[in-house]
């Protein structure tokens, strides 16, 4: 059960994030508005209080606000992104949650890791290796789980940019997968909620207390979705998409 969220609104600089895709364009600074007040809406329907950073214009992903923390119910740990474009992003992540939490801990050089990599399944999580996340940095934060009573265990990525970019974890044993986590062996014991191809963007969509927020726009994912049991609140962020964000990286929930 969550009972909050953080999240941060865009700035305009949103126009110069990071971004994979060749085809969808730069992102139009007021429809991401609209659509991350959307966002907001749904986790607030989920029962969750939100708390809204104001924009960032220094550092254009800071929206994304799940690749620069992880909150477990024991510590809060900062991370150390592996684009040096979002290094930055912390100092104000750090400030934010030392208002709020006790024990914080954080990753330290050459270790780096986004929060996009790492799924939390119970108390153990799951690492994804990949461009943005070291053997080092998994081996900090697996270190700093252990200390909490917790764990963690590494997969390496293919293809995907980050691990939630292809899973989610919807609780009751449930996951969505797609592409290159199909037939993964590190997930056979779990239900499988198979996502095709061609709906592979809202493989990253969120549990949030009995509801699934996923994308706006992916109807077999919804009925899937539905199928499991979930109510399933779709909601656009299309803007985002065109920076390879999803669902999940544009808040960190507790
Ligand atoms: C980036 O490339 O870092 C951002 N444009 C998108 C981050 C997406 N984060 C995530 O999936 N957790």
């Amino acid at each position: 059960m969550f009972t909050n969220a953080i999240v941060r609104t865009p700035g305009r600089s949103i126009v110069e994030g990071l971004s994979n895709s060749k085809t969808l364009g730069l992102p139009n600074y007021k429809q991401a508005i609209i659509q991350h007040q959307s966002y907001i809406d749904a986790l607030t329907k989920c029962g969750l209080d939100v708390h809204v950073l104001e924009p960032c214009e220094e550092y254009p992903d800071s929206t994304f606000v799940e690749d620069v923390a992880l909150i477990t119910p024991n510590c809060a740990i900062i991370t150390r992104p592996g684009a040096p474009s979002r290094r930055g992003e912390v100092y104000d992540i750090e400030f934010v949650l030392k208002q709020r939490f006790n024990n914080i801990e954080v990753i330290d050089a050459p270790g780096t890791i986004e929060g996009g990599d790492i799924m939390m399944v119970g108390d153990h999580y799951f690492i994804g290796l990949s461009e943005r996340t070291n053997l080092e940095g998994a081996r900090q934060i697996i270190k700093i789980l252990k200390k909490y009573d917790m764990s963690g265990s590494t997969i390496s990525l293919k293809k995907v940019l980050h691990l939630k970019t292809g899973l989610s974890y919807l609780e009751k044993n449930n996951l969505v997968v797609c592409g290159e986590f199909i037939n993964d062996s590190c997930f056979e014991k779990y239900n499988q909620i198979e996502i095709p191809e061609n709906e592979s963007y809202a493989a990253n969509c969120i549990w949030v207390n009995e509801s699934v927020i996923i994308p706006l726009g992916y109807p077999t994912v919804k009925q899937r979705i539905m199928n499991a049991g979930y109510t399933v609140i779709e909601t656009d962020v299309s803007e985002f998409e065109k920076l390879d964000g999803g669902l999940s990286c544009l808040s960190l929930r507790y």
